[in-house]
């Protein structure tokens, strides 16, 4: 495979994670006033630190009662069909997008080296050049002119978590910020240190709905609530100008929005979120296959590129393009592929 193909296969892997899509209309919203969290929080939890030997780590987390409910749609995108009968154990779920904040707090602790930071695995792509395996990751780069889909993802060197935009940049005053540019593995690992999990793609979406079964949004079947933004999503003519009417142009502090009904915030917008779910084209068509059984990944570290599920949509997501900031989206990741609106956030399962 020649660098410019695995660079492209890069960018289209990210432009899948955005995905495509014509789009109903949205109402143009007013900037929400501040939620929860927001500008004056520090990003970390009380009590936030590595598990013990005994207990994970719970701070941050939501408890929230098991049940059954409506998982995928039928009025969205074909990969949300078809809505089927799912019951979930209970479980806790971080309250809001894993932080720079935390992020840094588990890489000080660990010196954790993230898959972006680190040269490009020839096994992963054979045929590359060894001096173009250097470390990259994908960065949205809003185009000057009209240009074909997903031209505005550009595979950056130097691009990672620390540096979001790539060299030059810096995650200094972003600290409340969820973190991005994380693959799976790091998303994983990341989990691990605090005795948790990545959500199921049942959970994240049981814990997105807010106990609102059936509903489009986590708040109700319209965009927007009485012309306050809801959650931070993108205005302005995609890819070129994201004008921020909702407060925030890029990524937004966690908790700035207003909660769902299981108290999380950002569960939608904001930035995609991991599961730990293998991609299907769709669901199954019978509550029969209970996604709980999925064996749970604490052992398993992905070798290849065999597609994880992420959820909820990003800054990224235009009411004219990509309209994915809902419970029931879905988008297949490759989980090698860190990129600039893609994080996560984790679970104890309590079984
Ligand atoms: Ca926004
Ligand atoms: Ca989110």
């Amino acid at each position: 495979m020649k660098a410019a193909e695995t660079a492209l296969r890069l960018v289209l892997a990210a432009a899948l994670a955005l995905g495509a899509g014509t789009a109903c209309a949205a109402g143009r919203a007013a900037a929400g006033s501040d939620g929860p969290l927001c500008r004056g929080y520090s990003g970390v939890p009380q009590g936030f630190a590595a598990t013990g030997d005994a207990e994970p780590n719970r701070a941050g987390l939501v408890a929230v009662k098991g049940g059954s409910f409506t998982m995928g749609s039928r009025d969205g995108y074909p990969e949300e069909r078809e809505p089927h009968r799912v019951q979930v154990q209970d479980f806790l779920i971080d309250r809001h997008e894993v932080t720079n904040a935390q992020f840094a707090a588990f890489v000080k602790a660990t010196g954790y080296v993230t898959r972006a930071q680190r040269p490009l695995d020839a096994w992963a792509y054979p045929g590359v050049p060894r001096e173009r395996l250097v470390p990259s990751s994908v960065v949205f780069v809003p185009p000057q002119r009209p240009t074909p889909a997903y031209g505005w993802w550009q595979l950056v060197p130097g691009a990672d978590w620390r540096h979001p935009r790539g060299p030059g940049s810096g995650i200094e005053g972003l600290e409340n910020h969820p973190v991005v540019h994380v693959a799976y593995e790091d998303a994983q690992a990341y989990a691990h240190w605090l005795g948790r999990e990545l959500p199921s793609e049942a959970q994240w979406e049981y814990a997105a709905r807010g106990g609102r079964d059936g509903a489009a949004y986590p708040w109700g079947n319209t965009p927007a609530v009485q012309g306050r933004a809801m959650a931070n999503s993108w205005q302005g003519r995609f890819p070129f100008e994201d004008d921020g009417a909702d407060g925030h142009a890029g990524t937004a502090p966690v908790g700035c929005f207003e909660a769902n009904g299981f108290g999380l915030v950002d569960v939608v917008g904001n930035v995609w979120e991991w599961t730990r779910d293998r991609w299907r084209e769709r669901h199954a068509q019978d509550g029969a296959d209970n996604p709980m059984e999925v064996r749970l990944a604490q052992a398993e570290a992905p070798r290849g590129t065999q597609p994880r599920v992420i959820k909820g949509g990003s800054f990224l997501c235009a009411p004219d393009f990509c309209v994915r900031y809902r419970p029931a989206s879905r988008q297949p990741q490759d989980p090698l592929l860190a990129t600039q609106h893609l994080g996560f956030r984790t679970v104890i399962n309590l079984r």
